[in-house]
């Protein structure tokens, strides 16, 4: 365990990234703003799954470019990145070949940003890791959370998961080469047997692979994940970080406005790491696949604090 944690304990900061077809509605549904992060509005406009669908077709992020979005975080100081693979909106942002919901088959951009940036990570060092929503999934008929779609012939969970959720983290942890992290999210009642499943086969397929402790209350995980604030000091947690967002939300919404002002950023990286533990900061990218400029400015301000600031 010890030697498996060993960089992520000395690595103290990493991009989080929240990206989905969420962001062509951005935060609005039909004219109104929804409330909570963007990536909640399916939920939070109770969009019918057919009406959902339809911002895929809308999705082209032309301007996406792996190779600046890991330079930029290699230039902040970070040393890891986590990606949605599957937010709880059940839509996937790579090649699945569960589902034909995917970035690659659904939308007019057919390019797997997973896969650019799984190589752009590791020719310039950076340890990559998936975000996963495994119990809620809003489009599949078997996926947990979704109430508000009366048009669904429900499944049951296990189906879900045989079906979609367990070819899909097969597969992110087979294509994909090294795969530093997964990283579960929002655990909901399930079969022990489903959890079981999703537990081994990350281990067994990688094993140097850690997970945070959101998977289920049977599995504590490797490292506990905080969000907001972070923890007080307590040293009896060995393996922890702080997830965070730039900003007001986790996915992009065009009227979010609420980034952290620079030493806000800066003290809470030295918060989390004085206090041995990480902090894995969200950047929201836009449609069109770049980041706000703010954004931007932070994370090169950042690198250029850390700069001034090492020794090596
Ligand atoms: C979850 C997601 O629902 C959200 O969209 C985002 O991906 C975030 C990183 O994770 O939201 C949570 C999960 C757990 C807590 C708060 C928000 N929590 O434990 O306080």
């Amino acid at each position: 365990e010890e030697e498996r944690m060993a960089w992520w304990e000395e690595a103290r900061f990493g991009m989080f990234i929240h990206w989905g077809i969420y962001t062509v509605p951005a935060g609005f549904y039909k004219g109104e703003a929804q409330t909570n992060s963007a990536e909640w509005i399916m939920n939070k406009g109770k969009i019918p799954i057919s009406e959902y669908e339809k911002f895929a077709a809308e999705f082209n992020p032309t301007k996406f470019n792996a190779a600046e979005f890991v330079g930029l975080a290699k230039q902040a100081g970070m040393k890891y990145m986590v990606i949605t693979a599957k937010h709880h909106d059940g839509f996937s942002m790579f090649n699945s070949k569960a589902t034909n919901y995917n970035i690659f088959d659904a939308t007019p951009f057919k390019r797997d940003v997973l896969k650019e940036l799984a190589k752009a990570c590791q020719e310039q060092g950076i340890k990559f890791g998936f975000y996963y929503s495994q119990a809620q999934d809003w489009h599949h008929p078997g996926g947990l959370g979704n109430s508000w779609d009366k048009n669904i012939k429900r499944v049951s969970s296990d189906e879900y998961v045989y079906e979609k959720a367990l070819p899909e983290v097969k597969q992110l942890l087979t294509e994909y080469g090294p795969i530093a992290i997964f990283w579960w999210d929002t655990p909901r009642e399930m079969t022990k047997s489903v959890v079981d499943s999703l537990h081994h086969i990350t281990r067994a397929l990688q094993p140097g692979i850690i997970t945070n402790d959101r998977l289920g209350d049977a599995y504590p995980g490797d490292h506990k994940t905080f969000e907001r604030n972070g923890p007080r000091y307590q040293p009896e947690i060995k393996y922890w970080e702080l997830c965070q967002p730039i900003s007001g939300s986790w996915g992009y919404r065009s009227d979010d406005d609420n980034f952290k002002s620079i030493p806000t950023l800066i003290r809470n990286l030295i918060d989390q790491s004085s206090k041995g533990g990480n902090y894995l900061l969200n950047v929201s990218p836009t449609r069109e696949g770049t980041l706000r400029p703010e954004a931007v400015e932070r994370l090169k301000a950042i690198g250029t604090w850390m700069d001034a600031n090492s020794e090596a």
